[in-house]
């Protein structure tokens, strides 16, 4: 059934109403089942609908993960809204940035998010309807359980088509400003498709899910794969490494995912209890890493503690999952395999974008429907990578083997991971700039054990006398941005190496500042 349908959500609708008891989430240790979380999605759907939410509008998502998250996502969507994910970290620079964008019609947020949102909205035009969601609540207080039967009895009359737009993702780009990457249901059913039949992901599989729900890896991986596989999904708030090492040695779930930190800080815990990560290895059917390149000590430190070879594949906030290790095969550390079940991947030459041969370096290209429709309201953003033949230009550098496995060696942008997160040094550099003791400044990352990289800033001081402090200016982009991306290390130069076009030499000021 899976293969052919038109969306997530009708997939869930259907699982839903065909066995309404089947475990969906569990969550505090309460499990709801499909038919529940379909009950409360119909609630959040009256309660848009009673906002004026009408499709082909925008819902914005500012909430940590919860089973509220799923219900107002699943109840957006049951409106024909597009859902706006809004990291919980974002602050003033992204959220104001995120909201003039999208221009949602209702924001939902929680107590600390709706001061937030307020403070945002004052910059940017029109400032959307907030529902604030009291902590704990499955529900706004304004609207009761129940709300939605009526909404529900109509189902599936009127659910979302293919081409509908279901998730507006924001992904920063070189300029600085995020680009709202437009992923419609289409995309998003054909993606979670390919990662369920690649991982062999069935109904009775359970996924320990600790990654946060408002970037592609915890949602459009972990938890479309689950409603699309009819599955369940044991959802965390957080991430623990000891209480996760005691989750998956428990035998209560078979599928993990997570960032490299994640797994490095698990290693950790593990190291201190190796018969539990014996328990978990033996229990888990599948670890997958993705977000950022998995460091292949970390996969051999893993294998040796659990007994068992984590899958790394390669994703995109703009495309979801691209390459996959094999699950039969073999999983060959420092490689993201090959592509998915009916999608295309490719080495190109970085300027003319003529296919290289399998051991030559390039930009990888991606192609097949889990490719998004391009960038909200950004034709000029959206011609520079998706490109009229269906082939997407991913920025990121790599090279194929002769069997087969793609290999990520560096980016063609400039981009910061860190933990998993993306940071654009841009971004960092405008916000650095606007502090009065800043004359100008360079952004660049340090490799970093924990994290992958970590941010690290230049600085040229307006007046060399009484340079910014390195707290002064944490304190500074702590305000406006979110918390991972302010910078770790602070320089203080007297200028900055630049080139004849006088753009800066970052790896000469890398070159110049760690030794
Ligand atoms: C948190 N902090 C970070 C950070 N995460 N700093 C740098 N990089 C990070 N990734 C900082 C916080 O700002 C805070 O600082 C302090 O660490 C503690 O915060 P925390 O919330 O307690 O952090 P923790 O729970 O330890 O978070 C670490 C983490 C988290 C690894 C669990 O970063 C995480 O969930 N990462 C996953 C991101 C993700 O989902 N990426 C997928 C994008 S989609 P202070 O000073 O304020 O205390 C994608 C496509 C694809 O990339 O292929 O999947
Ligand atoms: P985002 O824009 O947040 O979706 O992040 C996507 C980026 O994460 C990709 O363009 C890659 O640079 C990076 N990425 C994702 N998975 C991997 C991986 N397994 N190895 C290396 N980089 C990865």
């Amino acid at each position: 059934m899976h293969q052919a349908t038109p969306s997530i959500l009708a997939a869930f609708v259907a699982y839903a109403t065909t066995t309404p008891a089947r475990a969906c989430l569990i969550w505090e240790g309460r499990t709801t089942s499909y038919g529940e979380l379909l009950s409360l999605a119909g609630d959040w759907a009256a309660a848009f609908t009673g906002m004026g939410v009408q499709r082909g509008d925008r819902v914005g998502l500012f909430l940590p993960s919860s089973p509220a998250f799923l219900g107002a996502y699943l109840g957006a969507q049951l409106c024909g809204a597009a859902v706006v994910l809004i990291n919980t970290q974002y602050r003033q620079a992204e959220l104001s940035h995120i909201l003039a964008d999208s221009a949602p019609r209702v924001v939902v947020t929680d107590e600390p998010g709706a001061a937030l949102v307020a403070q945002a909205a004052e910059s940017s035009q029109g400032a959307p309807a907030t529902l604030r969601l009291p902590t704990g609540a499955p529900l706004p207080t304004t609207v009761h359980a129940g709300a939605g039967q009526s909404l529900l009895a109509r189902l599936p009359d009127g659910l979302p088509q293919a081409g509908d737009l279901a998730i507006l993702a924001y992904t920063s780009g070189t300029t600085g400003r995020a680009k709202g990457a437009m992923l419609t249901h289409g995309c998003l059913a054909a993606n979670s498709a390919a990662v369920t039949t690649a991982w062999r992901w069935t109904a009775s599989d359970r996924l320990l899910l600790t990654l946060p729900l408002f970037h592609i890896h915890g949602l459009g991986v972990g938890v479309h794969g689950t409603l699309l596989s009819g599955a369940s999904l044991a959802l965390w708030p957080r991430f623990e490494p000891d209480e996760v090492l005691q989750a998956l040695a428990s035998g209560a779930s078979t599928l993990f995912f997570g960032v490299p930190t994640m797994y490095t800080r698990l290693i950790a815990a593990a190291q201190a209890a190796p018969q539990l990560a014996r328990q978990a290895g033996q229990a888990v059917r599948l670890f997958v890493s993705g977000s950022a390149p998995l460091a292949p000590q970390t996969f051999a430190a893993f294998e040796q503690l659990f007994g068992q070879r984590i899958l790394e594949r390669y994703g995109m906030t703009e495309t979801g999952m691209n390459l996959t290790n094999p699950y039969d095969g073999e999983r060959r550390p420092g490689t993201v395999g090959m592509p998915f079940p009916g999608q295309e991947a490719r080495v190109v030459d970085l300027q003319t974008r003529a296919p290289l041969p399998d051991g030559t370096i390039g930009e990888i290209q991606v192609r097949g429907p889990h490719v998004c429709a391009g960038y909200w309201r950004n034709p000029t953003a959206t011609a520079e990578v998706f490109h009229p033949d269906g082939w997407f230009s991913t920025g990121d550098l790599g090279w194929r083997s002769a069997d087969g496995y793609y290999t990520i060696t560096g980016r063609a942008r400039e981009l910061i991971i860190s933990g998993g997160y993306n940071i654009y040094p841009r971004e960092v550099e405008e916000t650095l700039l606007a502090h009065p003791g800043v004359a100008e400044c360079a952004v660049f990352g340090l490799p970093d054990p924990e994290f992958g990289e970590r941010v690290a800033a230049a600085i040229v001081p307006h007046d060399p006398a009484t340079p910014p402090t390195a707290e002064e200016l944490e304190a500074f982009c702590r305000e406006r941005l979110a918390a991972y991306k302010r910078p770790r290390v602070v320089y203080h130069v007297a200028s900055l190496p630049r080139n004849a076009l006088g753009k800066v030499q970052k790896h000469e000021l890398r070159a110049q500042l760690v030794v």
